[in-house]
């Protein structure tokens, strides 16, 4: 197929008509759960799972600790829908492919979208279990062209040239930051710059030193695609990143990186992330 139109409005909307006609609710919000995280969309209430096996036209999920599961139902009240199971640029689908479920999103009635993901940490205050809340991004696949938004635009999405200075909501962020006081978290609550490599092969020390000079403070292979397009439809994103590992940045150290030690920490931290998270959107304003 021709990897720029495997995207295409009437894809979507097809796919979105499927999923609405099954839905329990009609989702204002849409959560994507990052590796190991997949428990945030256990919180919701009056669950209805739908595998990405039986959705048309959807990506399969190939990454242990991402489930491959839509979930909606209810988070405090509020009509949700939750991917259990991102696509990464590394699994091989053409980069539109991989954020098609932000516009199938859009097309089904979401304003806004959470995401999460599992990050290495660079800045060297941040402390393995610590939850930044990602403030802007570095898009480094981009650099080589690697744009979700790349292909002919359907202005019935969004225009050709999205603005992304203003990617990740200013009130959201606040608001992230204001409930994770009150929850009596800001010991472990950062902020900062993500970036997202391409993957699957971790950083090298020098790629690594090379990030954190640029003034990246957690690294990974996700979230920015889907940031770029859940923008350019509109949507409202904040995107929290949860530190999984301290990123090697010094030749002499014997730690290796590895997707165990992101799931284990996924695990242990799942707790406060969906806390937080779900006290956000206690307090969100969807319509
Ligand atoms: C590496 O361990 C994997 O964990 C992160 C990285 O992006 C990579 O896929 O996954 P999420 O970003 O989906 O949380």
């Amino acid at each position: 197929a021709d990897s720029a139109t495997e995207c295409s409005y009437e894809e979507c909307k097809a796919t979105a008509d499927w999923l609405l006609a099954q839905a329990p609710v009609r989702p204002l919000l849409g959560i994507v759960c990052g590796s190991g995280l997949g428990g945030l969309a256990e919180m919701l209430k009056d669950q209805l799972f739908i595998n990405y096996s039986d959705i048309p036209s959807f990506p399969q999920s190939t990454v242990p600790g991402h489930a491959g599961k839509l979930v909606f139902g209810t988070l405090k009240g509020k009509p949700c829908v939750c991917m259990q199971g991102r696509f990464h640029l590394y699994e091989g689908y053409p980069i539109q492919k991989t954020t098609m479920p932000m516009r199938v999103f859009k097309l089904m009635g979401v304003k806004t979208v959470i995401l999460t993901n599992a990050a290495g940490g660079l800045n060297p205050d941040f402390k393995v279990g610590d939850i930044m809340v990602i403030k802007d991004h570095i898009n480094i696949p981009g650099f080589a062209g690697n744009n979700p938004l790349v292909g002919r635009n359907d202005d019935r999405f969004g225009e050709r040239f999205p603005c992304m200075s203003d990617a990740y909501d200013r009130d959201l962020q606040q608001l992230a930051h204001t409930v994770a006081a009150e929850l009596d978290y800001s010991s472990f609550m950062q902020e900062g710059v993500y970036s997202a490599v391409g993957g699957p092969s971790f950083e090298t020390v020098a790629e690594s030193k090379m990030l954190h000079f640029l003034g990246v403070d957690a690294v990974g292979m996700s979230t920015v695609h889907e940031v770029i397009v859940a923008r350019h439809c509109g949507m409202r994103v904040v995107a929290l990143s949860l530190i999984t590992n301290q990123v090697v940045m010094d030749y002499d150290s014997e730690k290796k990186a590895n997707h165990e030690e992101v799931l284990q920490t996924g695990e242990l931290r799942a707790q406060p992330m969906e806390k937080l998270v779900s006290t956000m959107v206690s307090r969100m304003q969807l319509s």
